[in-house]
């Protein structure tokens, strides 16, 4: 019967792979409703906080404060500790005190131990304390607790605010009483009291799926409030806009890595990634909250000026910085005639994020800001900036579910070469490998591998293959032999190997949360055990929410267990993809003894993936709202610390029309990722094959991107310094403009560049919006004219047309030569594009290395600094003791925005001295070009213009 039911789930999730679109199954989901947890959580009063700090225990360390809570009502202690971080950070951690098994805390997303700093107290009184740190001072509250984090003027964040923390500790589970046998011998230690609605807290079922949950309710929750933010964003991995929703009248945005089938758009519901950080985001300030917890998290968002009941939204001033006052004095929340034990009524009220988790602690680091890329940079610290990427990571990627054969592939890759399209990468989906048994080939589609790879490594391209945790469980196949042997795999409650149903039928799962496991997966990429795979060959994690076709919510039971029977899969579901990412890169380093940077691409997500993979926004379709919707989900990711990141250009379900295909490879040359990828069972759409208008409009995009490298590649320098992502909100750059905060049609690539793609069929024009109120110029990057206008400009477009713009006031540096791949252009000279400010000034910098090595970290690498004032351009080499040469040169300088003619300039370097160089000048378009000033771009020089 089990069999058959199997085979039931596998043949309608595979079968429903080749039905039109229908949209996805939300039955196979639970709402919070149906999730005793959430339930739970979400039936809280506010208000009404059980818990407070015991002062008398009270202790004040150098960097921080501990003392133990209790829960008022159930008695329950737990220890309270709060730690003051580097960069004015603040982190808090609540636990149980003595839990009668240990609760899991998240292993892995924090690239280290926070570096803790010296706390200033402020003061101490019988019934709170304040310290300070940075220029930040954090006052905690006893009774009812709470923690206000502020600064000179203005509470910052707020911490149990409105008092719906709940920490439910683990308990004996109270047995039936049999009257035959008299009492039983087990009894709860502590009441229930706290459980509220019973059903479910103990076992739970969902359609056909038990959940036994042997330790019974676990969940921990908090609420953070924002005076200051007017708009909050983060939390990926959603289909829905950039700018949260208030979850008033809707379920909580949800964070369980899932594999939702043809997920829907504009909804909370949970897809394949989970980040639980928010930035909340004012005119003033923006700060952040890291909800450091692996487990099945739901967060409600409360918006600004939401009124609560009854009344009217009071006004922007209304909801404005609640003062310091009304909240140290302890009246937050319960001023303004609230009625005990609720919100407070009729009135706006602040941001609001409530996080609601099944199991795990308490941990959250508070992220004081008080700009966007100082969040960044912070988090960034907390768990890492991102894996640097090799330079052909930003070329075009070119997939396929799945590329036939290697016939197949050199075809597909000869295409490119026919129809003078660059191409990086190649990409193998799961029917490459021998019947779904990763690390192994197609005897008869792929039997020469490495020959393969080596025709793509000739011409500078690379191949990436797919590798997916679930494992074949068939006697024949050596990884499924070595895991059982060895005790590798994911078990059941009842200590069993766990199996579940996927691509390649019965399959069970690598328990990447034990370290012996890890080894031996790693060492599954060495050249000699990956037989076939070579240095370009990289590798495509899919599937690791972990997706299991017959599995609860098409995942793993909860009650499934790791490394050993230490912790329950609800406790680590979120982070499962982070650990499979995580070996994946060791592997792919000990291959080369950590020379070559990997390249790896994952569908499941965590905080921390970041340091290992780059993402894709999975399954979506060849929709124009999907076209649409990547760019929020790729705006989420990025300020959630992961920057690179992509949707499957034109679509990986149904077929695009040929505008959908050429917009969406339009849109797609301005996002991190750029990975063509498509359905199996949907017809083939290499971009030749799509007409002469989408060959000739795509392989113009393509171009535009590649001439763009060096660009993307010196973004990928300044994040893995400051943290900052590649592709970010407008907001980001003009904090306080405020018609900015809710764009998600548009961003910006580093602080240059402003994207507007067109996303609307038979679009005639777009509306942009050009941010800087008036303060910036901005330019079209491809007529070079200066935009007549600020704010919202209807601009026309033809189908021909990419709505970008430079910045006044910035140099991007460009290569112009036409190569097959990014590989090929090493060596080609440089030309710098100087858009001028109001004051004739901009800047810029470049980052040049070899693009695959590790060697970068010895020095070997050049970061230049651009400068133009006064008519001279001069480069400076910041890292002056640099290891690194380049004979590649500056062949043209453009500078647009140019009021005057110059018809010369005096070009002096180390190498030639003093040189005359030509300049011409356009004064219809105000366009001054400079040729072949010829320096080597890797060193100091100045261009001096001459009338
Ligand atoms: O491996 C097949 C596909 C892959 O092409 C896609 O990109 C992934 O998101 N994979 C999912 C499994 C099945 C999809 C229906």
């Amino acid at each position: 019967m089990a069999r058959l039911l199997i085979i039931v789930y596998f043949t309608s999730a595979f079968l429903s792979s080749f039905v039109p679109v229908q949209g996805v199954d939300r039955g196979n989901f639970k709402t919070c409703q149906q999730s005793s947890f959430c339930r739970r959580c979400r039936a809280m009063e506010p208000s009404n906080s059980a818990y407070e700090l015991l002062m008398n225990t009270l202790k004040v360390e150098t960097s921080s404060i501990e003392a133990e809570m209790i829960n008022s009502r159930n008695l329950v202690t737990f220890k309270f500790q709060f730690f003051a971080l580097t960069d004015g950070t603040f982190r808090m951690k609540i636990n149980e005190l003595n839990p009668i098994k240990p609760r899991f805390e998240v292993q892995d997303a924090l690239v280290g131990e926070p570096l803790l700093e010296k706390l200033e107290l402020v003061e101490r009184k019988a019934d709170k304390i304040s310290i300070k740190c940075g220029s930040n001072i954090a006052t905690i509250i006893a009774k009812p607790f709470r923690v206000d984090i502020h600064d000179e003027n203005n509470i910052l964040i707020s911490a149990n605010a409105r008092g719906l923390m709940k920490f439910e500790h683990y308990r004996l589970k109270v047995p039936q009483t049999d009257p035959e046998e008299g009492e039983p011998d087990q009894v709860p230690v502590i009441n229930d009291i706290e459980l509220g609605d019973e059903e479910g807290a103990w076992e739970e079922t969902f359609k056909s799926h038990h959940d036994s949950k042997p330790h019974g309710p676990s969940a921990v929750a908090m609420d953070f409030s924002f005076p200051s933010g007017e708009s909050i964003y983060g939390i990926p991995e959603h289909a829905d806009s950039f700018s949260l929703k208030s979850t008033a009248d809707t379920d909580p945005y949800r964070l369980y890595n899932l594999d939702v089938f043809e997920y829907e758009l504009d909804n909370p519901m949970a897809l394949y990634g989970s980040i639980p950080l928010v930035l909340a985001h004012g005119v003033s300030k923006t700060v952040g909250v890291f909800w450091h917890n692996a487990a099945e998290t739901w967060v409600d968002i409360k918006s600004k000026g939401e009124v609560t009941s009854g009344g009217s939204v009071g006004g922007a001033a209304a909801g404005m910085v609640s003062s310091i006052v009304s909240f140290v004095s302890g009246k937050a929340g319960s001023d303004d005639g609230n009625d005990a034990g609720g919100e407070p009524k009729g009135r706006p009220s602040n941001i609001d994020a409530r996080f609601m988790s099944e199991s795990g602690i308490i941990d959250v680091f508070f992220l004081m800001g008080p700009k966007p890329q100082d969040v960044s940079r912070q988090y960034a610290k907390l768990t890492g900036t991102a894996t640097f990427p090799p330079y052909f990571a930003f070329g075009y990627h070119q997939s396929r579910w799945n590329y036939n054969d290697q016939d197949d592939v050199k075809s597909v890759d000869a295409g490119f070469d026919e129809h003078d399209i660059p191409c990086d990468v190649i990409w193998l989906d799961i029917e490459h490998t021998n019947g779904k048994r990763y690390f192994t080939w197609d005897k008869v589609k792929f039997p020469n591998p490495k020959e393969m790879i080596d025709h793509e490594s000739a011409k500078g391209r690379k191949m990436v293959a797919i590798v997916d945790p679930h494992i074949k469980r068939d006697g024949g196949y050596f990884l499924h032999n070595d895991a059982e042997a060895n005790d590798y795999y994911v078990k059941t409650k009842d200590g069993k190997v766990y199996e579940g149903w996927c691509w390649p039928g019965s399959s069970s799962y690598l328990d990447f949360f034990d370290e012996k496991v890890n080894e031996y997966y790693s060492s599954r990429y060495l050249f000699n055990n990956y037989v076939g795979s070579t240095e370009d060959l990289h590798i495509w994690n899919d599937m690791n929410e972990p997706s299991v076709f017959n599995g609860p919510e098409v995942t793993m039971p909860k009650d499934c267990v790791h490394a050993g029977g230490l912790w329950e899969h609800r406790d680590v579901h979120n982070a499962y993809a982070l650990e499979h990412v995580k070996v994946t890169m060791d592997g792919l380093l000990r291959r080369t003894d950590g020379r070559l940077r990997p390249f790896i691409l994952t569908r499941g997500h965590f905080a921390g993936s970041q340091r290992y993979a780059g993402v894709w926004t999975g399954d979506n379709a060849a929709e124009w709202s999907h076209l649409r919707v990547s760019i929020p989900m790729c705006l989420s990711i990025s300020i959630a610390g992961i920057p690179m990141c992509g949707a499957d250009i034109t679509g990986f379900f149904k077929y695009p029309t040929p505008e959908l295909f050429i917009r969406w490879y339009q849109a797609g040359a301005f996002q991190p990722f750029y990975r063509a990828h498509s359905h199996i069972d949907t017809k083939r759409r290499e971009p030749w094959l799509m007409g002469d208008e989408a060959l000739r409009l795509v392989r113009e995009a393509l171009r535009t991107r590649y001439s763009l490298l060096p660009f993307w590649y010196s973004l990928a320098r300044e994040h893995e310094t400051t943290g900052v992502p590649y592709m970010r909100p407008l907001w980001y750059q003009y904090p306080s403009e405020r018609a900015t905060f809710s764009i998600d049609n548009e961003y910006l690539l580093g602080d240059a560049l402003l994207v507007h793609p067109v996303t609307e069929a038979g679009a005639r024009y777009v509306t942009v919006y050009f941010p800087g109120e008036g303060k910036d110029v901005w330019y079209d990057f491809f007529t070079l004219e200066k935009i007549p206008g600020v704010g919202n400009v209807q601009i026309p477009v033809t189908i021909e047309k990419i709505p970008l713009y430079q910045r006044g006031g910035t140099i991007i540096p460009k290569k112009e030569r036409i190569r097959r791949s990014s590989t090929l252009t090493q060596g080609d000279p440089f030309t710098l594009v100087v858009a001028l400010d109001s004051k004739g000034e901009a800047s810029g910098m470049l980052y040049l290395d070899d693009g695959k090595s590790y060697e970068f970290r010895d020095g070997k690498y050049i970061e230049l600094f651009f400068k133009f004032a006064q008519d001279k351009l001069t480069s400076r080499v910041v890292n002056a003791n640099s290891q690194y040469t380049t004979k590649e040169r500056l062949e043209k300088v453009i500078i647009i925005g140019m009021a005057a003619n110059f018809t010369r300039a005096e070009v002096e370097s180390q190498e030639f001295g003093k040189m005359i160089v030509d300049s011409y000048y356009d004064d219809q378009s105000q366009v001054l070009v400079i040729r072949k000033p010829w320096v080597n771009i890797g060193s100091s020089w100045t261009l001096q213009l001459l009338k």
